[in-house]
């Protein structure tokens, strides 16, 4: 059985990655007034970053069921299964738009897989599956492994200014509570596929160490980890936290990444975070 790997924009892996690994991505957009731009195509991150100082924050939407359609008719010309990993169900209608698309195409059978979080850490799961696609394993061998991953999964981070994201709808906490948090840098991260407050702390390096005590703490075990570092244009503080990060913990792998135009549209600049994985 031949089996095609989809994720989506927000999985943001690098272009040369997803060739090598036959991933096909399926994009989201950001929509500054009356201009729509998907990104990873029409506009990267850095592009994004400069906009954003004179336009201010964009407004987001999912891919469209008839692109979903279009890519899913092209794949089963050349495949008889498609596992189609996105963004958490609880922020985003994506993975509901994959499951619409499933039903409607012919010819090819649509896995469609809620990662319940998102960016890198989407990203790995459509690593993982797209290496395991290529040694011949079929969808439901794959989705085993990625519910196997889902168990040690975590991922924590914290943004500049949190009514980016009460604006958008996208924290799941009662109103008191996050006007509590307006004045302080709490940690977020997913609970049940929504964005929930962690803990509140009140500056950006005690929130750091918390997380990294945190890894520091599942990876004491000596088990291997894959860990992510977060960043919305903050690229030369994550680059010293890797280091630090590194020098501390050598069975863990860490690789950077970046909140690319449409989480950060929902973010603002200077978010940051970190997940891990065991390998
Ligand atoms: C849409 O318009 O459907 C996209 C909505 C995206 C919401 C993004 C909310 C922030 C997610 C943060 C992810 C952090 C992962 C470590």
């Amino acid at each position: 059985m031949k089996t095609a790997v989809v994720t989506d924009s927000t999985a943001y892996i690098p272009k040369e990655l997803r060739d090598k690994l036959k991933i096909h991505m399926i994009p989201l957009s950001v929509i500054f007034g009356n201009e729509t731009y998907r990104e990873e195509i029409d506009l990267h991150a850095d592009e994004f970053y400069e906009e954003i100082k004179t336009k201010g924050l964009p407004t987001t939407s999912q891919p469209t069921t008839g692109e979903f359609v279009t890519l899913f008719e092209k794949l089963a010309k050349d495949f008889d299964a498609v596992i189609s990993i996105h963004l958490s169900s609880g922020i985003s209608g994506t993975y509901q738009g994959a499951i619409t698309a499933g039903n409607l195409v012919d010819g090819i059978e649509v896995y469609a897989y809620d990662s319940e979080i998102s960016c890198m850490m989407q990203g790995l799961y459509a690593i993982e599956a797209a290496e395991l696609a290529s040694a011949g394993k079929g969808p439901e061998e794959i989705i085993a492994r990625l519910d196997e991953m889902k168990k040690s999964m975590r991922a924590y981070f914290m943004v500049d200014d949190l009514s980016h994201l009460q604006r958008g709808g996208r924290l799941s906490s009662a109103q008191a509570i996050i006007g509590s948090m307006l004045q302080v840098k709490p940690l977020l991260h997913f609970v049940d596929k929504v964005i929930v407050p962690f803990e509140k702390i009140r500056t950006r390096k005690k929130a750091m160490k918390r997380i990294a005590d945190m890894l520091e703490e599942d990876a004491s075990s000596g088990v291997a980890y894959k860990a992510v570092i977060f960043q919305g244009k903050r690229e030369e503080e994550a680059q010293e936290w890797e280091k630090e990060l590194e020098a501390k913990l050598p069975n863990v792998e860490f690789t950077i990444s970046y909140f690319g135009p449409v989480i950060a549209s929902h973010l603002g600049e200077g978010a940051m975070g970190l997940g891990w994985v065991k390998k």
